[in-house]
């Protein structure tokens, strides 16, 4: 099953994100070894489900406490995630550092800019078609306690899962 990490800081909205994206089925555990606890949900896919794990919020990959630890060892643990980075575009500057870890690592990465609404009360201009330029990535404007954006950000993350070898072997076939 195709693992989707929901990553970011902590308080970014994270966790109201995951039940946005996840059914019922919702199942909380400790990561081995530790009493950092985690919850793993499901999200209807085309085909296939994914599987999704609200990650421990972190800074940095390089781990200050015993909760961003465990968020590295998922990260390391997963070669073949999809990360969905929420950031708190009010303060993206923080968030946006992560996602530059993570991109560098080489996962495919999903940018939500959540807490779109407090964003714009603070006045804050984000251009979002620039900032998908120079990432490459989609970047999707989010509030997840009222639901805006979550459209594009399921689009993006069926879009962003569904690349693999054969996809890419199609695009270079049509190239030639
Ligand atoms: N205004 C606003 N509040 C939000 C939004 N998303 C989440 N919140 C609120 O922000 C707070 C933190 O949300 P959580 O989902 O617990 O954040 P988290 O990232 O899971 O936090 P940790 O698990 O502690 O790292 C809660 O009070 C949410 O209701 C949003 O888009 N806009
Ligand atoms: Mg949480």
């Amino acid at each position: 099953m195709k693992k989707i990490l929901l990553m970011g800081n902590p308080n970014v909205g994270k966790s109201v994100f995951f039940n946005r994206l996840t059914g019922a089925n919702v199942i909380e555990s400790n990561y081995p070894g530790t009493t950092v606890d985690y919850t793993k949900g499901y999200m209807k896919g085309n085909s296939e489900d994914f599987e999704i794990i609200d990650v421990p919020g972190t800074f940095s990959l390089e781990p200050k406490d015993k909760a961003e630890e465990v968020a590295v060892k998922m990260l390391e643990e997963k070669k073949d995630a999809l990360v969905i980075c929420v950031i708190d575009a009010s303060k993206i500057e923080r968030g946006l550092y992560l996602a530059l870890e993570i991109i560098e690592r080489g996962y495919p990465v999903v940018l939500a800019l959540n807490m779109w609404d407090v964003a714009e009360d603070k006045n804050i201009q984000i251009d979002i078609e620039k900032l998908k330029s120079i990432l490459n990535i989609p970047v999707v404007p989010t509030i997840a306690i009222s639901g805006k954006g979550f459209k594009e950000v399921v689009l993006s993350i069926k879009k962003a899962a569904s690349v693999g070898v054969k996809e890419i072997m199609e695009k270079v076939g049509e190239i030639k």
